[in-house]
């Protein structure tokens, strides 16, 4: 059973490399966008880094798909960037460390601000409960909750529970970014 879902894992991930898609991926520092990338990935991707004064962006190609990440870091100086680096993607992915209780009202008020900017209004976004697999990580309910996601109604907006180190939920995460995020 194992290697018949790791093939299937993998047939999606070509799938989702042949999308045209440009998404951006963000969370505090240490949520695990790395990991993600990396599982999505296989590792085999190109890398950039954006020149921005005081904050780190990269941009990470493979096939059609554009990914930029970077870390949410609380300094409102940055937040008129924000904009610039969302504007026109297909979709805003936000990685959330769902074992680090201390920093939920943190990843939370990013969020908001976030998805606050007129300019980023349609956009849908994906919200990931990661490192599911440590035993004090939230429920995908409880990250529902504590982030306040049903108050968020003008997009399309969807939470999954995953472990980018086990790899577990990749696959709906893939599928949801195929069916919400390609052109
Ligand atoms: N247990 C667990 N650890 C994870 C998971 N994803 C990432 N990590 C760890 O969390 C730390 C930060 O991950 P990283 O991808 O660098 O986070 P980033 O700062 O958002 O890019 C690293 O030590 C990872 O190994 C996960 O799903 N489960
Ligand atoms: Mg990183």
């Amino acid at each position: 059973m194992a290697s018949i879902f790791s093939a299937f894992l993998n047939w999606l991930r070509s799938l989702f490399w042949k999308q045209e898609m440009e998404l951006t991926l963000v969370g505090l520092q240490n949520s695990g966008k790395t990991t993600l990338v990396n599982v999505i990935a296989n590792g085999q991707f190109s890398e950039d880094m954006i020149p921005t004064v005081g904050f780190n962006m990269r941009k990470v190609t493979k096939g059609a798909v554009v990914m930029k990440l970077w870390d949410l870091g609380g300094q409102a100086r940055f937040r008129s960037m924000w904009e610039r680096y969302c504007r026109g993607v297909n979709a805003i992915v936000f990685v959330l460390d769902a074992a680090d209780h201390d920093k939920i009202p943190a990843a939370k008020a990013e969020l908001h601000q976030l998805l606050e900017k007129p300019q980023l209004v349609n956009i849908p976004v994906l919200v990931l409960g990661n490192k599911n697999d440590l035993p004090n990580a939230l429920t995908v309910e409880q990250v529902i909750d504590q982030l306040e996601l049903r108050t968020i109604n003008s997009r399309e907006v969807a939470c999954y529970s995953i472990s980018a180190k086990n790899a577990t939920n990749i696959d709906i995460t893939l599928n949801w970014l195929i069916k919400h995020a390609s052109r």
